[in-house]
């Protein structure tokens, strides 16, 4: 078992926690906890790169190894880091799941290392029409983010 945490730090008092866990060469589970969104969904990815010297805007583009275009998490075309959006409660507060096969802890695509990043605006999924459809879902700007580090 591999274990992986990214702790989300930004701007407008957004944080948050996100741990991953991968079994063998099995999807990667991740649980997201994240406060103080704004109630509804949000675009929620992990990004290219593990910079943050300046802020979430040097994490770079989605990660996307296989040269795709933006999509949805169970989209064929899809980024491998397009997980789609966190749906924050009225309390801004979320609590999230998902299992997903595009994110290895280990090997050449591995995302350790990386970032991810939570943004202020729905990822339409590639599929809301804007000219930033098919790159970003056109999920607004970047909350905040973390870098992915390994876990005991
Ligand atoms: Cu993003
Ligand atoms: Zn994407």
């Amino acid at each position: 078992m591999v274990k992986a945490v990214a702790v989300l730090d930004g701007k407008e008092g957004v944080k948050g926690t996100v741990y991953f866990t991968q079994e063998g060469n099995g999807p990667t589970t991740v649980t997201a906890s994240v406060t103080g969104l704004k109630p509804g969904l949000h675009g929620f990815h992990v990004h290219a790169l593990g910079d943050t010297t300046n802020g979430c805007m040097s994490t770079g583009p989605h990660f996307n190894p296989a040269g795709k275009e933006h999509g949805a998490p169970n989209d064929e075309n899809r980024h491998a880091g397009d997980l789609g959006n966190v749906t924050a409660g009225e309390d801004g507060t979320v609590n999230f799941t998902t299992v997903d096969h595009q994110i290895p802890l280990t090997g050449p695509n591995s995302v350790i290392g990386r970032a991810v990043v939570v943004h202020g605006d729905p990822d339409d999924l590639g599929k809301g029409g804007h000219e930033l459809s098919k790159s970003t879902g056109n999920a607004g700007g970047r909350l905040a983010c973390g870098v992915i580090g390994l876990q005991a």
